[in-house]
């Protein structure tokens, strides 16, 4: 335990330290865009092998690995056991409450289970929201008490530590004790957004020196002390005490929730030698090719959901099935409007949900009562599915259905046979009278008390590859869920994955990886099956008139386009029209908002058309060469000889140019195969790294500070098979606020 004084001691070095705001950071990103981790570099014939993690996967801490802190006294509250725990989706929890008259909070260590000296320890968290109380990642060792010897026998190495709800974090070295013999070292800096979202945590331990990392980029270096040479043990702490504020303006609970920890060693080997298995599984991945369906519907890129049903009258999310038809009417109801604010947002196609779970169909379905043919709406004779088509085919978009299997006012629902009959029947009602149709949504939500019944979804498929050939089924065998309804794809989104053979549910959506070698396992039966980002741009999938005013901002769609459109995703966002049937004004006016920013942003492409000169090119052949790249065609592309899966391209923009912007495209129509990439500006002496990333697929965009050069290079660093690359653009992101003129 650490004495009071060290820790005065402590928050009197904090205040020395000048805060400095790294400029390194782009604008800040939330979630998934911030939480790229990359292994520091290495040096020439040295690879990082993983040597201990915790995902926090199980359902419960693994005791075989942390020890539970408590129950004890810690600074101003309590260490309990009951503070620490999983929350069964892959993250593992520490917990600040009250509880009676004290305060608690819980607090894991890996004395005793795992004891590491050296290598890249990193930690992904996202952090706590109130005061008096902080969150910390950190290695120690029952020696840093030892006094003499500096650090070397055992140094208290502080990766994270922040005790502000704001962007500010501090890293620290503590050695020779707590007592009067205590030195220390320390950073203190601001990442902007750094308080919100996932962020990575990271320290490459050598014999020499510490180096400290924040989200993949390096913020600090030290020996201060002398490097320690002992095992350590790591820390994820939860503390109360006044550095951090209040506790008692807390409000409680609040939660440190961390993703993983991970630490990596170097060893020899440039890359282990792939044995045949291996290669077997690369090929067999790299191979994998979307139908002309799947690659047409990608293209499509950005495309609108409209949630429309009784749920707009009586403000709920998910209707009970009791609802009168008479309640369902809208008196200005206009779908060209939705059609225009879709296609002016730079909407390819609109979905809508003919029938969602309440069963109300807004079509006058042959096979129930339950629909618009008995509502006040156009007095009955309304049909909004087949106005929308044709409201679509006039403007040039395509359109989409959503019909939920599952239904709560059917009677026959519950009734296997007798429910998949009439689910079947509407389904080539609306698959047989609309025109053509571009994408049929299968939802998979069933409430928790829904009746137990199977759902034929072969027979389902079945009728939309008969009635609609062109059309691709989500949530079936051609598109999957992203995962998440918060607008965010994976890092790392690959779209070829191992279905193990089933047609429905064929993986596991929401699992972290899908697409890693790893992932892939064995590689049974490699698929195509790139993901789908469903996000509302409101909180409610539905019209409730309480978020007329929670809107989501321009920042927040912007932040949610480049992390899935620009993640290897298609955006499906959410525009729920109110009662009179109108998309309501302030959406209206937030997608034209959004549409400028986009159009500002991607207004010229200073990558276009210039100069390329790649570092390998397949059978030295004009037509795989570098400036592929950059001349605009999508169907033409560069790649390296086979087995070459690290090469670069080096670009010359003609003139010294300023951007903050990346686009990556690979040629998908090949298969998807780039895994990690890096991007280097010309400094007139040397070549400096601005960016990174994983991998690329249809899109890959990155946001990173202005970097000013002339010359560019591109460095892909793995990739299976060899890379391929048809797109590469590079451009100025304006601020917001000037597009806007805010
Ligand atoms: C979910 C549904 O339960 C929601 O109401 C909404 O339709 C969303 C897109 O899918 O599963």
């Amino acid at each position: 335990m650490k004495s009071p004084s060290f820790w005065r001691a402590a928050l009197v070095s904090a205040l020395l330290i000048s805060c400095v705001t790294i400029s390194l950071w782009a604008a800040p990103q939330s979630d998934q865009a911030a939480a790229s981790e990359s292994l520091p570099p290495l040096p020439e014939g040295k690879s990082w092998q993983l040597a201990w993690s915790d995902e926090f996967d199980g359902k419960a801490v693994d005791q075989a690995k942390w020890e539970l802190l408590g129950d004890m006294k810690r600074r101003d509250g309590y260490w309990v056991k009951e503070d620490a725990y999983v929350d069964g989706e892959g993250h593992l929890l520490l917990r600040t409450k009250k509880d009676g008259d004290r305060y608690t909070c819980g607090s894991v260590r890996t004395r005793g289970k795992f004891e590491h000296r050296y290598g890249y320890w990193v930690c992904r968290c996202t952090f706590p929201k109130q005061q008096g109380h902080w969150p910390a990642f950190w290695l120690h060792a029952d020696s840093v008490g030892k006094i003499g010897d500096g650090g070397r026998d055992g140094t208290e190495i502080d990766i994270m530590e922040k005790p502000w709800l704001d962007d500010r974090t501090t890293q620290n070295l503590h050695w020779d004790g707590y007592g009067k013999e205590h030195q220390s070292q320390g950073t203190k800096f601001t990442v902007p957004g750094l308080s919100e979202g996932w962020h990575t945590f990271g320290l490459l331990w050598t014999p020499e020196e510490y180096v400290f990392y924040v989200d993949g980029k390096e913020t600090w270096r030290s020996s201060a002390g002398g490097v320690s040479q002992v095992p350590q043990y790591a820390k994820l702490t939860e503390e109360i005490g006044t550095w951090a504020g209040d506790i008692k303006q807390a409000a409680l609970p609040d939660y440190f929730v961390v993703d993983y920890v991970r630490v990596y060693d170097p060893v020899d080997g440039a890359r282990p030698a792939l044995d045949e298995k291996k290669k077997d599984l690369i090929v067999r991945a790299a191979e994998v090719r979307p139908s002309p369906q799947q690659f047409a519907w990608q293209q499509l890129e950005f495309i609108g959901f409209i949630h429309y049903t009784v749920n707009a009258f009586t403000d709920k999310e998910w209707g009970e099935g009791t609802e009168s038809e008479a309640i369902f009417n809208p008196t200005q109801l206009d779908v060209r409007q939705w059609v225009k604010t879709c296609k002016d947002a730079g909407m390819k196609m609109v979905i809508l949900t003919a029938k969602h779970h309440d069963g109300f169909c807004l079509w006058p379905s042959k096979y129930t009562e339950h629909s618009v043919k008995n509502s006040p709406y156009k007095g009955g004779k309304g049909d909004v599915v087949g106005e929308l088509a044709q409201a679509c085919r006039e403007a040039g978009l395509k359109l989409g259905l959503y019909l939920s299997p599952w239904d709560r006012h059917e009677p026959t629902y519950g009734d296997t046979e007798g429910y998949n009959r009439f689910y079947k029947s509407q389904l080539r009602e609306i698959l047989t009278n609309y025109g053509e149709v571009t994408e049929v949504w299968f939802d998979g939500a069933k409430g928790e008390n829904a009746k137990d019944m199977e759902y034929d979804w072969a027979g389902y498929y079945a009728i939309v590859r008969e009635l609609q050939p062109n059309a691709v089924i989500f949530n079936g065998p051609d598109i999957r869920w992203v995962g998440n309804e918060r607008g965010y794809a994976r890092e790392s989104e690959w779209s070829v994955v191992n279905s193990n053979g089933s047609l429905f549910g064929i993986v596991n959506c929401t699992a972290k990886d899908l697409g890693s070698l790893d992932a892939l396992g064995k590689g049974e039966r490699l698929v195509w099956y790139p993901a789908e980002t469903d996000v509302s741009i409101r909180p409610g999938w539905f019209y409730h008139a309480r978020e007329d005013g929670k809107v989501k901002s321009v920042e927040q769609l912007v932040d949610i386009y480049f992390s899935s459109v620009g993640y290897n995703s298609v955006l499906l966002l959410n525009l729920p029209p109110d009662r009179r049937g109108l998309i309501h004004e302030n959406d209206v006016q937030r997608l034209h908002e959004f549409r400028k920013v986009l159009d500002a942003i991607f207004a010229e492409n200073l990558a276009a058309g210039t100069k390329a000169k790649a570092s390998s090119v397949r059978a030295n052949d004009p037509a795989f060469a570098a400036d592929k790249i950059t001349d605009g065609d999508k169907e033409t592309w560069w790649t390296t000889d086979e087995w070459t899966t690290a090469a670069t391209v080096e670009l010359d923009l003609g003139k010294s140019c300023t951007f903050n912007v990346a686009e990556l495209a690979e040629h998908i129509k090949t298969g998807q195969r780039i895994s990690a990439f890096a991007l280097d500006a010309w400094d007139g002496a040397a070549w400096k790294e601005f960016a990174r990333g994983t991998t690329v697929g249809y899109k890959r965009l990155l946001r990173f500070a202005d970097v000013t050069t002339q010359k560019v290079r591109l460095r892909i660093l793995d990739s299976r098979v060899c890379p391929t690359l048809s797109g590469f653009g590079l451009y100025h992101a304006p601020p917001i606020d000037k597009v806007l003129g805010r």
